[in-house]
């Protein structure tokens, strides 16, 4: 519960701190992403529905990857990742979370990767994700 309220506030707070977007429905923190080991890297990101419903993260597109994917906790491809309402669902390592394969050049901390969101019902957000070694914030 007190993680619950920490990532809730951290949420409402991060608009404030210039790195967070928000989509009809859907509120997106700090996005990150590890420095590449060979082509691929992760994507980590909370998520917050407040919508009154049940909403999904499906897909993202990835200009500069040959495949972007949604994995669960043990690395294995799902189709999507439940947003229940109101409740943070935070994509990080060893978790839910985004998996690119494939990236046109190695990844460096310091680099920016650009990345679309697609929501099942909230429609698509234009993100960009830090490169760091763990979340500078968020
Ligand atoms: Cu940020």
């Amino acid at each position: 519960m007190r993680a619950f309220l920490a990532i809730l506030l951290l949420l409402i707070a991060l608009p404030a701190a210039g790195h967070s977007y928000r989509t009809q429905g859907v509120m997106v923190g700090h996005v990150w992403a590890a420095p590449t080991r060979g082509s691929d890297t992760e994507v980590y990101v909370p998520l917050l529905n407040t919508a009154p419903a049940a909403d999904q993260l499906v897909s993202i597109i990835a200009p500069t990857a040959k495949l972007a994917e949604l994995v669960d906790g043990s690395s294995r491809r799902i189709g999507a990742i439940e947003l229940p309402p109101n409740r943070p669902v935070v994509l990080k390592p060893g978790g839910f979370r985004i998996r690119l394969i494939g990236l046109d050049k190695p990844l460096r901390v310091g680099d920016r990767i650009k990345l679309t969101l697609v929501f099942a019902k909230a429609g698509t957000v234009a993100i960009e994700a830090h490169v760091e070694v763990g979340p500078s914030h968020g």
